[in-house]
């Protein structure tokens, strides 16, 4: 089992500003504890952040018969991106959406999530954790596969 970790732009900001809404804790620390809990889980994982739409596809499409699932944070184009949607539609690897914060209860323009239509479960409001709890699902879970034919 091995896992694709995709974080959106400004997460590498994090730890830096807004801790009230992000935490305290910076990237690296968001990078060491995905390495963590893989470790514990055995599952093998690789992990991303672009502040680019177009290297997240890329990255997505990379993910193609190489990796058995996605957990992405696509940050800000969760909620305009069409493309990473349709790269994930067209990997149809199964996949995990994650937000630190609870987005539901943000601003409007946030309860917008074009990724969450190619994605079988999402995790917002939990911290890091939500990683955790998004690649324990995608290890637990069979169901999440996309089948792009039917869509
Ligand atoms: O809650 C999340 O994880 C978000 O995906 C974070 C995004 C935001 O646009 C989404 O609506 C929800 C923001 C990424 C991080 O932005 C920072 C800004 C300032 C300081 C640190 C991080």
């Amino acid at each position: 089992m091995k896992l694709l970790f995709l974080n959106g732009p400004n997460l590498n900001m994090l730890g830096i500003r807004e801790p009230d809404i992000y935490g305290k804790q910076t990237y690296a620390d968001l990078e060491e504890y995905i390495r963590g809990f893989c470790g514990d889980l055995g599952i093998g994982c690789e992990i991303f952040q672009s502040n680019h739409e177009g290297a997240l596809v890329d990255a997505i499409q990379a993910a193609y018969q190489k990796f058995d699932g996605i957990v992405i944070n696509p940050a800000a184009y969760t909620h305009t991106s069409v493309a990473l949607l349709d790269a994930l539609k067209a990997v149809g690897l199964p996949a995990a959406e994650v937000h630190l914060s609870d987005v539901s209860r943000r601003e409007d323009f946030r309860q917008i999530s074009y990724v969450r239509l190619a994605c079988c479960k999402t995790f917002a409001g939990f911290g890091f954790e939500g990683y955790r709890l998004a690649a324990e699902y995608l290890l637990t879970t069979k169901s999440g596969v996309i089948d792009t034919a039917k869509e």
